[in-house]
């Protein structure tokens, strides 16, 4: 399997996250990917290749300009006022406030633009998402050129952003950017499977009206887990997109059988939908030691979810989303890809 990795990624290495009333390290470190690599080497799985610059105009296609303006600049702006740590945000546009109107002072543009709390921007954070989605948009040309499968080693993450907002360690939504050029490709229909432990709530808001692109997410119930305000079952989309978004919200201690039953479901639905695409947001945060979460898979699981995706029979792009159990994201991450290539 073509395996596309940058460098540049180590350019987002925020010193902060704002977590049980402190800022501590971030969960989302560089050193997560060190473990993957690691385990592509020991396994000799798959063929490391390099991205390719596609510009910013694919970010364009599914985020709002100004948003992207802001971000390009938002750490040079930040140290121009002085502040000693971290740009965190701590103001929102909340309920019964005002948010079409973007304010001029940045702490408030910083509100404006974040969708949670926890993630501080950073230096180099805009040059490591630049080299994000283009490791996305490499693996999508692999994919594009025939392969029959490629997996994008994204980092940072992508899921959580939203159109115009960054969140949850997320900035480009690197799934959304690649989706859509496919679609701009002539790809007519495309379908996200994200099976990170978290809602992705930035890939449901983005194609939520659409028909185009269909959406499954298998998460932790949102009343008990982050993004906590979007990714409930009875979300199905609207207008032409009526039908096409699809949660499976479980509940804490969810199990390897409950949780592939919804990936079953989920299956079954994209069978039916008949994409020329499927890219799979890969989080493997589900694991039963990760940090932050509360599902129970364990490292085997991870062999029969590539599995059973791979009993789809489709082009199939993987981009890596979530996973903070750090010394064994790379084990369960390469289980999942080695898992489909192996029963491909
Ligand atoms: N108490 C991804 O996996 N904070 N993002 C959770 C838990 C945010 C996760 C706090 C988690 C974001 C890409
Ligand atoms: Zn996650």
């Amino acid at each position: 399997m073509k395996i596309i990795y940058s460098d540049l990624h180590r350019k987002r290495q925020a010193k902060t996250e704002l977590y049980g009333g402190e800022l501590r390290p971030p969960f989302e470190c560089p050193e997560r990917m060190d473990y993957i690599l690691a385990e592509i080497d020991k396994r000799k799985f798959g063929e490391i290749l390099p991205p390719k610059e596609f510009g910013i105009d694919p970010v364009l296609a599914v985020h709002d300009k100004a948003y992207i303006e802001f971000l390009e600049r938002a750490w040079s702006d930040w140290k121009a006022l002085g502040y000693a740590g971290e740009a965190v945000p701590n103001v929102w546009p909340a309920r019964r406030m005002r948010s079409d109107i973007v304010p001029e002072h940045f702490d408030a543009r910083l509100g404006y633009y974040a969708l949670a709390g926890e993630t501080s921007l950073s230096e180099g954070t805009w040059e490591a998402a630049v080299a994000s989605k283009d490791v996305a948009l490499t693996a999508l040309a692999a994919v594009m050129d025939g392969e029959r499968a490629a997996f994008g080693l994204c980092r940072p993450p992508g899921h959580h952003a939203a159109m115009d907002q960054f969140g949850g360690y997320c900035f480009f939504n690197n799934a959304a950017v690649v989706a859509q050029q496919a679609r701009d490709q002539g790809i007519e229909r495309v379908a996200i499977l994200d099976v990170d432990f978290h809602h992705g709530n930035g890939t449901q808001q983005i194609f939520y009206d659409r028909a185009d692109v269909q959406f499954h997410s298998i998460h932790g119930d949102p009343q008990h887990a982050f993004p906590h305000f979007l990714g409930f079952a009875e979300e199905k989309g609207e207008g032409a997109g009526e039908g096409h978004n699809f949660n499976y919200p479980l509940p804490p201690g969810t199990g390897f059988a409950e949780w592939r039953a919804a990936l079953s479901s989920a299956l079954d639905e994209i069978n039916r939908y008949k994409p020329g695409l499927l890219i799979v947001s890969l989080g493997v945060d589900t694991f039963e030691k990760d940090p932050i979460s509360f599902f129970k898979l364990t490292s085997g699981d991870f062999v029969t979810i590539g599995q059973d995706i791979a009993g789809l029979e489709m082009p199939t792009l993987f981009l890596m989303e979530g996973g903070y159990a750090v010394e064994d994201v790379g084990v369960n991450t390469i289980n999942t890809v080695s898992g489909f290539w192996s029963s491909h």
